[in-house]
């Protein structure tokens, strides 16, 4: 793989301040923040008298555990507009999450936000190792998810090539890498995973492709995975951390010369570690629910919004900012199955760890009687003959159970028999009857 390091004398100013530097620059910005919020939206106005704050009262960083919590029901309460603080008019551009249930929740931007939002992915793409005149290869979907368009802008503002392909035709996505030599590629990384069977599919050799740089997000992937993809492509996979309703991709990003976890930009977002249960905020290093405060957002100031991401903040090292440790999972897709608690990304590194397996994988979550259960439905790699299939999925039994402590069924299909997506992959199927 190519040395990809930035040169120093590119970097921002503020990517290497010292933590006094950040912090005041963060006080004086969520001081403008909480009052913007206040005096413009009346959900943030009635929230903050209810619980008895005033922006006035915040006097330091750690004042803001005073502040009540933005959670995704009191967008959805006051859809679609409601916690705009910017008249309807300046907002020049929409995005939504449909979520898997009820409303979808709606995000505005002004034409100040858009440009705050480029500048942020041009900056993560250059941390990860993309440089102007690169071809960008975007896989993510675009329309109303915030990926597509947002790499997009970052992209051409760098000075790229954008190809925005968006999700889906796998095939004509390998022809349009290779024909049009890209150099970076964004997408989901289990898309990317889609997209390297097709180059096994089409008799391609993925290592001699033009890729350097795969910047991948959206969902949660695993130390394994990455691996896969850096030795299938040999190239950079690095994680890209995000979410609608602080902005979109462009919060937190790995940087290619370290890759142990991701670059928080904290010049325009506070970050906090909760306790999920009690809301207590955690000291530095210890796992929890990430709460992010926007700090410069015109159109959707969100404040102490629960992300219900699972991770923890570590100590900057490429650059002075903190560090968000890969998430581990949504604290919604936690699995307790017989009083042990796992995560699909749990899953994921066992499949990936197991030799003759192909890299994708559903969970089923059913309830026979009183218990619930939980099988993994994977498929053997290509070439694996038939004969082999039952053993494989022992295989992997014994290794769940080894590892996580827990029995679970595995089924074995053959290569493609898992359901595909072209964008966030969906990793638990739950059939068990609604309460
Ligand atoms: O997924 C924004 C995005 C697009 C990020 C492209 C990165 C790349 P939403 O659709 O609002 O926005 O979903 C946000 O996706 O709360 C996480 O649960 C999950 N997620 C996003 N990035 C990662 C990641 C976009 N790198 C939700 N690792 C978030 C793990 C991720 N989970």
């Amino acid at each position: 793989m190519l040395d990809l390091s930035p040169d120093p004398r590119s970097l921002e100013a503020i990517e290497t301040a010292s933590r006094d530097q950040i912090e005041t620059l963060q006080l004086s910005r969520l001081k403008w923040s909480l009052a913007h919020a206040y005096h413009n939206v009346a959900h943030a106005n009635a929230a903050f008298k209810a619980a008895g704050v005033h922006p006035d009262d915040l006097r330091q960083l750690s004042d803001i555990s005073r502040f009540p919590f933005t959670t995704k029901a009191d967008l959805r309460a006051n859809y679609p507009f409601g916690m705009f603080a910017v008249p309807r008019e300046k907002v020049v551009r929409l995005h939504a999450s449909s979520g898997t249930t009820g409303k979808a929740t709606v995000v505005g931007y002004t034409a100040k936000d858009i440009d705050t939002w480029a500048h942020l992915m041009e900056r993560s793409m250059r941390a990860c190792g993309t440089r102007p005149g690169d071809v960008v290869h975007l896989s993510f979907g675009y329309g109303l998810f915030t990926g597509g368009l947002g790499f997009h802008y970052g992209a051409e503002r760098m000075g790229c090539t954008v190809v925005p392909v968006s999700g889906g035709v796998t095939h004509r996505q390998v022809t349009l890498i290779e024909d049009f030599g890209a150099t970076t590629i964004g997408s989901t990384p289990s898309y990317m995973l889609s997209i390297l069977d097709e180059y096994r599919a089409q008799g391609r050799d993925p290592s001699k492709s033009p890729l350097r740089v795969g910047i991948f997000g959206g969902e949660p992937w695993t130390h394994a995975m990455r691996a896969e993809i850096e030795g299938a492509f040999d190239m950079h996979a690095l994680d890209c951390y995000g979410l609608s309703e602080v902005i979109g991709p462009g919060v937190a990003i790995e940087c290619v010369e370290t890759k142990d976890g991701l670059t928080l930009w904290e010049d325009h977002f506070l970050a906090e570690i909760i306790d999920s249960e009690s809301g207590a905020v955690l000291p530095d290093g210890a796992y929890g629910e990430l709460v992010l405060t926007s700090l410069t957002k015109e159109a959707l100031p969100i404040v102490r919004y629960r992300t219900r991401d699972l991770t923890r903040l570590l100590p900057g090292t490429a650059r002075s900012m903190r560090r968000l440790e890969r998430i581990r999972g949504r604290s919604d897709d936690m699995i307790i199955l017989r009083g042990v608690n796992m995560f699909p990304s749990q899953i994921e590194e066992q499949v990936l760890a197991h030799p003759g397996l192909a890299p994708h994988f559903q969970i089923e979550l059913r309830r026979d009687g009183r218990m619930d259960s939980m099988r993994v439905v994977v498929e053997a790699a290509v070439g694996v003959e038939m004969a082999a299939h039952e053993g494989l999925a022992l295989g992997l039994h014994k290794r769940i159970r080894q590892i996580l402590g827990v029995n679970v069924e595995v089924s074995a299909g053959v290569p493609g028999s898992v359901p595909r997506s072209d964008g966030k992959a969906v990793r638990i199927v739950d059939l068990r009857p609604k309460r």
